[in-house]
């Protein structure tokens, strides 16, 4: 087994499968810049290196997988705070062009971005400490119809509306019954089952793999914003981010309270 420590993230070459695990606990893995150039390289690094599956999963135990967007990296200046180039919406867009499939080991509450990020990994195996939170109406943010699509993807959309609406975590359970998570294991198994997984997906045709990945890929993209809708989706994006009411939602968080939202 090779193993490569860039600071943040940990990664393991165990054969042909690969292993990635955020090393930032301390920061409950938020998706800061600094986290999601480490788990970029360490994908890349994997991919040459000849794995044919990737796990991504926290540290053994974590309670929090990762709670999403690094709130400290969210713009309060009217600029947009989920654009094009943001780091974890770079790390989206790499996990879905990865050739190999990366399934995540899902230990722990999976908030905001992480959750776009979970759901745009290919298959989730989750411990029953397991939940997920989308929870940009709890800051005001307006999120991207790109991450909504990713949502739509793979959950129906009374229940990505109930997530969306209120930020309530999905428990294991739940993600399970409505095919979000693929596998519940037990804490103690979950490592084995992941990658159990992750080496039978190995041993199958990566040529084949890489292609069926992408075409399923390009084929639950989630239905297209036609021209005008998008400008004005976007124009309804501008006024909800520079409101008073994202200033608020973010303060509001730093200032742990609960955020009084005005509607301006
Ligand atoms: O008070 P200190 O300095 O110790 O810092 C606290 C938190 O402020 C900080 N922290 C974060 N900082 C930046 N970005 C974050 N996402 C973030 N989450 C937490 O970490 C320190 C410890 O947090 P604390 O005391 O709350 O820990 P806890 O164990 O009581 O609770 C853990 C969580 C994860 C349940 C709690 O920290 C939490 O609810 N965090 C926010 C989760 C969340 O809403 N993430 C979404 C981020 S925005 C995003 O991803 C998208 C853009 S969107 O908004 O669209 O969803």
């Amino acid at each position: 087994m090779e193993t490569f420590q860039p600071e943040a993230v940990t990664v393991e070459a165990l054969d042909q499968v690969g292993v990635l695990t955020m090393n930032q606990p301390h920061r409950l893995n938020c998706l800061g810049r600094e986290l999601v150039e480490a788990l970029l390289t360490g994908l890349d690094k994997l991919v040459q290196g000849g794995s044919r599956a990737v796990v991504l999963r926290a540290p053994t135990g974590a309670k929090v997988w990762s709670a999403g967007h690094d709130i400290n990296e969210v713009p309060l200046d009217g600029q947009d705070p989920v654009s094009w180039n943001v780091p974890f919406e770079r790390l989206l867009r790499q996990v879905r062009r990865c050739p190999v499939p990366v399934i995540g080991l899902i230990e722990g509450s999976v908030w905001g971005g992480a959750c776009d990020l979970a759901m745009t990994l290919d298959m989730l195996v989750a411990g029953p400490s397991a939940s997920f939170a989308i929870t940009p109406a709890k800051l005001g943010l307006p999120y991207n119809a790109a991450g909504l699509g990713h949502f739509l993807g793979v959950l129906p959309l009374h229940v990505v509306k109930e997530m969306v609406f209120t930020g309530r975590p999905l428990a294991a359970q739940d993600a399970w019954r409505l095919g979000l998570v693929n596998r519940v294991a037990e804490a103690d198994q979950l490592e084995e089952a992941a990658l159990d997984l992750a080496r039978e997906v190995a041993q199958r045709a990566p040529l084949a793999i890489q292609v069926l990945k992408a075409e399923l890929n390009n084929l639950t993209r989630g239905p297209a914003l036609c021209a005008e809708e998008f400008e004005r989706v976007q124009e309804l994006r501008q006024r909800a981010f520079r409101s008073q009411d994202f200033q608020e939602g973010v303060r509001a968080f730093f200032d742990k309270r609960p955020p009084r939202f005005q509607g301006r």
